[in-house]
């Protein structure tokens, strides 16, 4: 099926063949969109432009793009702006805090390492809102990536658990701002993955453990499940949805 022909999504996030963003990826371009990317480091560049190579997947452009820096967003969607014009979906799939903060007692968190969680996980979805809103005159969608540590006590998973309570109540309030322009905001709750961010947590093997044995399902999930649900909210499938948090985890979110 093409549900996004002709659609200019922005996927931010590709870091390895791993990541979220690149199963993410695959599903959209089975579905017919136009893939333009962003990258912070030069080595996950080229390990984009590799896989993308080996996958027969043409981007329609590249841009680098430093969600902690301002001036590299604005940078960045002006760019896309300019060679591509209107664009109809993002997706954000970014995050970041200290290693040694995701172990341990949260108690501990440093004030730097708070406000750095808060800064790449949670605002770099305000700001890349506020630098795409003008290219997304027809309306779309933008979806983001969190985790059950924002409902639930997690261990070990502490600032960021925070962090993604503050970027899905963002979800909220930016849904609300971009309704009326047609544009719904919402994000997938994926399972444990193992990708290079996930190795950043401590005791990450148990948790795929505890889903195997707890969940409904009883599998984990994987990068091509939470690229299908992120489809469906970049689709006009999921049009009367926004704000909404949609876990993508074999159900282990419903059980005590
Ligand atoms: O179990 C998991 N892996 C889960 C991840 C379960 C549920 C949610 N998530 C979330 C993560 O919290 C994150 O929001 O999914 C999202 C993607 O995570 P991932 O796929 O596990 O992560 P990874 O493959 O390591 O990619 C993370 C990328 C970085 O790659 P770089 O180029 O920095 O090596 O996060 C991005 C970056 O693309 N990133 C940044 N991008 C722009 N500016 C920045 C930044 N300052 N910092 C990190």
């Amino acid at each position: 099926t093409n549900l996004l022909e002709g659609k200019n999504i922005v996927i931010m996030g590709v870091a390895s063949e791993r990541s979220i963003a690149w199963g993410i990826t695959s599903s959209l371009h089975k579905a017919g969109a136009n893939l333009i990317f962003t990258y912070r480091q030069d080595r996950s560049y080229k390990k984009l432009t590799k896989l993308l190579d080996k996958h027969d997947i043409t981007a329609k452009l590249i841009v680098s793009c430093d969600v902690a820096n301002d001036e590299s967003i604005t940078e960045a969607f002006s760019t896309i702006k300019e060679k591509i014009g209107t664009i109809h979906g993002i997706v954000h799939s970014v995050a970041f805090a200290n290693r040694e903060e995701l172990q341990g007692e949260y108690a501990d968190t440093s004030r730097d390492g708070f406000l750095l969680a808060q800064e790449i996980s949670a605002y770099s979805l305000v700001a890349v809102t506020k630098a795409a809103k003008d290219l997304m005159t027809e309306g779309g969608s933008i979806v983001t990536q969190t985790y059950l540590g924002a409902e639930r006590v997690i261990p070990n998973y502490n600032v960021m658990g925070v962090a993604k309570a503050s970027l899905e109540a963002s979800v909220r309030y930016l849904a609300e701002d971009m309704g009326k322009y047609g544009v719904r905001v919402n994000a997938v709750s994926a399972g444990p993955i193992r990708t290079l961010s996930a190795k950043g947590v401590s005791g990450f093997n148990e948790k795929l453990g505890m889903i195997e044995e707890k969940a409904p399902l009883r599998k984990n999930v994987d990068q091509d499940q939470v690229g299908d649900a992120t489809l469906f909210f970049m689709s006009e499938l999921s049009r009367g949805i926004t704000g909404e948090v949609l876990h993508v985890d074999s159900g282990y979110h419903i059980i005590g």
